[in-house]
């Protein structure tokens, strides 16, 4: 008896996702969606290639992160002279020694690291870091970043670029080149929080400009704004403001930014970032790492707002106790945008509390996350909790969507993490087609 195949299952028809999802469904194709999609990442202090030594990578660059930095001092008894007295290796073998062989690395920066060594394939409890730098000393930067960014999930990302900082000017008058995966953002805490010591750096440049900013100055730092337009091509400008920031108050500070910034990213066309609420240096001694947080008086935003209705604001702020207003003057103004969980935001029970916020008050209207990675490895574990995080609320939202009465579709999920994830970015700082 010629043996018969077994019956071939009919074919399941091709999903079209369009297919009403049942609940049980619902998390899989959520988890399925955040992963095949390509985000962007709209704030990082990395670089291309092409800016050589200011781009950070590596083992030694991932441990010494100020992140770590600042765990490192909780349970060591190195004192920050000592520690910032010995070399780059030295430093991050007493970090690795201190917080992942002493003790065990579950806070959320040293999780990263180790999620970032497994993803090559690297052990994550070794007592030293020979085979981890092994690894990195054989990586070409250019294949390095592609696979970096392929791991993260990324397709995009958008630079933090200082025109008055003496190592970076130089290169973009130099050396700088165009990177698909990589734009520019022209950041300018120098001219707005501090202009006392460096309206110099502008008049040194040919900007008719003084320490008041008075007369022609506010016209200069415009052109100063184009100048540098021309250069960067930068997708939005942006600045860093103290937790004390209130606009309007008669400040150089204020003036500039109402006579010189605004006007020019009317007239490119440019969102301004704003990050609120660092309390800098609350201990110098730690250098990076001694930024604190502070409570920001958010009536700043109501007025900018306001008083600026052609200017787009992109905002993320620093205070957890600023997050829910926040959402209520997105609810205002639609030419305010939310933005990232950012810094010391950046923890998975807040990124989880902030996200289910916004979802809440804004639906789809605001950009979850970014990374503000300042070493090339850490948009690995940065983006891969961003995920992980996000996958239970986004299911939920559309469980609690479906218990209300409406069907949902692999579709729906799609556009909405598309736009959550890419198309808020693309429209709100010419992204388009990347
Ligand atoms: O101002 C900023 O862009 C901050 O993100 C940084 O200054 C900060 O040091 C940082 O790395 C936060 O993650
Ligand atoms: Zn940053």
């Amino acid at each position: 008896m010629k043996a018969t195949l077994p019956k071939q299952a009919s074919p399941r028809p091709e999903s079209t996702g369009a297919e009403v999802l049942e609940i049980a469904q619902i998390s899989m194709v959520v988890e399925d969606v955040l992963a095949a999609t390509q985000f962007i990442d709209v704030h990082t202090h990395l670089f291309a290639p092409s800016f050589g030594k200011l781009g950070l990578w590596g083992i030694d660059e991932l441990l010494t992160y100020h992140y770590l930095e600042a765990e490192f001092f909780r349970s060591s008894h190195t004192r920050p002279e000592q520690y910032f007295a010995l070399s780059k290796t030295q430093q991050a073998d007493a970090i690795w020694r201190a917080l992942f062989v002493e003790n065990t690395p579950i806070s959320e920066s040293t999780r990263g690291v180790v999620a970032v060594l497994k993803a090559f394939g690297l052990p994550t409890d070794r007592l030293d870091l020979a085979e981890a730098r092994a690894f990195f000393q054989t990586q070409s930067l250019e294949d390095h970043i592609q696979r970096v960014f392929d791991m993260a999930g990324i397709s995009l990302v958008v630079m933090t670029n200082d025109p008055l900082d003496p190592e970076e000017a130089p290169a973009w008058l130099n050396v700088a080149r165009e990177h698909p995966q990589f734009r520019a953002a022209l950041r300018i805490d120098k001219i707005l929080r501090h202009w006392a010591s460096n309206w110099q750096a502008l008049d040194a440049q040919g900007y008719k400009v003084d320490a008041q900013a008075s007369g022609k100055s506010a016209a200069e730092v415009q052109r100063f704004l184009f100048d540098w337009y021309q250069r960067m091509r930068p997708r939005y400008m942006a600045v860093s403001l103290p937790d004390t920031f209130f606009y309007p108050a008669e400040t150089v500070s204020n003036r500039l930014l109402a006579e010189a910034v605004l006007p020019s990213c009317g007239e490119l066309d440019l969102p301004l970032s704003l990050m609120i609420g660092v309390r800098p240096q609350a201990n110098p001694a730690l250098r990076l790492a001694g930024d604190a947080v502070g409570r920001a008086d958010l009536r700043s935003l109501e007025n900018l707002c306001r008083t600026f209705p052609k200017n787009r604001f992109l905002v993320s702020v620093l205070s957890r106790e600023n997050q829910h207003e926040l959402c209520v003057y997105a609810r205002k103004f639609s030419n305010l945008m939310p933005f990232g969980c950012w810094w010391f935001m950046n923890n998975p029970s807040i990124v989880e509390e902030i996200t289910r916020e916004r979802i809440e008050m804004l639906g789809t209207s605001f950009i979850p996350q970014h990374s503000d990675a300042r070493v090339l490895e850490q948009v690995i574990y940065k983006w891969s909790n961003t995920r992980r995080t996000l996958a239970p609320i986004l299911s939920n939202a559309y469980r609690l969507l479906v218990d209300d009465g409406r069907s949902v579709t692999r579709n729906d999920i799609q556009r909405d993490v598309t736009r959550l994830f890419r198309s808020n970015a693309e429209s709100w700082m010419n992204l388009n087609g990347h």
